[in-house]
């Protein structure tokens, strides 16, 4: 088995201990990280989800493979994010209401920050007020990104966009969302300015919109 597949199936059992050390033999091997993150790590996680979908298994084993998970995006940081700097300006990030995933969006504020960008993360479970006061206290950011991972919580980026969009200051910002769920129609929907699908996709889009 080559190292990425190891590593994959250690992701997909939770073995946090083993990840890490997984992650840096592929580096050392001379794998893209970009290859070792989806292959040996995004796949994992989609079987454990499909896994759960199915009843096969339960939320603490979807919460230990996201931790082995996040075990080896620490390990794989440094790769990942080459070129830092905040030189573009500053962007808000965050999990919008109820939704507690936040893999997807760490990565997505690593990707940003080495785009250049200096990146405020409010974490998970965001209230709309607390995005709205972030940007009041820092007038000078350019975008506001919001993830969400649950169908069930589209309500609530629905409302932080439409929020944003009623405020005086919108025309000065632009907002950018994703997350499995989260589609460019949806984006049309609710009037934010950008969707894009992924982590890399999210950085590209970061600097276009930031002009
Ligand atoms: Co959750 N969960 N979960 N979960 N979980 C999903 C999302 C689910 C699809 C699993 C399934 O049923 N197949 C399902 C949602 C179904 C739906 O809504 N249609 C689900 C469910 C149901 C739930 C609970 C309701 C389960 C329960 O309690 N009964 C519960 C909800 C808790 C809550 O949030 N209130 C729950 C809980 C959890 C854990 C806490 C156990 C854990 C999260 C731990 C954590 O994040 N720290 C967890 C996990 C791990 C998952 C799966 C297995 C993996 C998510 C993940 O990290 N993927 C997930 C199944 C799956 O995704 N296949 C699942 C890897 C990550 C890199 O991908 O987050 O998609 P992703 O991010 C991508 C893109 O989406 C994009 O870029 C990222 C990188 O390329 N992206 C953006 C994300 N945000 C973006 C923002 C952008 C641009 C791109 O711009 C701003």
């Amino acid at each position: 088995m080559s190292v990425l597949s190891d590593l994959s199936a250690a992701v997909e059992k939770g073995k946090r201990k083993v990840v890490p050390g997984l992650v840096q033999q592929a580096l050392d091997e001379g794998i893209d990280p970009n290859m070792v993150l989806n292959e040996g790590m995004i796949d994992a996680m989609g079987r454990v989800g499909e896994a759960f979908r199915k009843g096969e298994i339960f939320v603490p084993e979807m919460l230990i493979a996201a931790k082995a998970m996040q075990a080896g995006v620490a390990t794989l940081k440094p790769a990942l994010a080459q070129g830092g700097g905040s030189s573009r300006g500053k962007v808000i990030l965050g999990t919008v209401a109820g939704d507690l995933h936040d893999i997807g969006k760490n990565l997505v504020g690593m990707m940003i920050e080495s785009a250049g960008f200096e990146v405020i993360d409010l974490g998970v479970d965001v209230a709309d007020e607390v995005f709205l006061d972030t940007y009041e206290k820092n007038p000078d950011t350019k975008i506001i990104c919001l993830s969400a991972l649950l169908t069930t919580t589209m309500p609530a980026m629905r409302s932080t966009v439409e929020k944003i969009n009623a405020a005086s200051w919108r025309g000065n910002v632009k907002v950018m969302v994703g997350g499995a769920p989260i589609t460019q129609a949806f984006c049309d929907e609710i009037g934010a300015d950008c969707y894009t699908p992924d982590a890399a996709s999210a950085a590209e889009a970061a600097k276009k919109l930031a002009g």
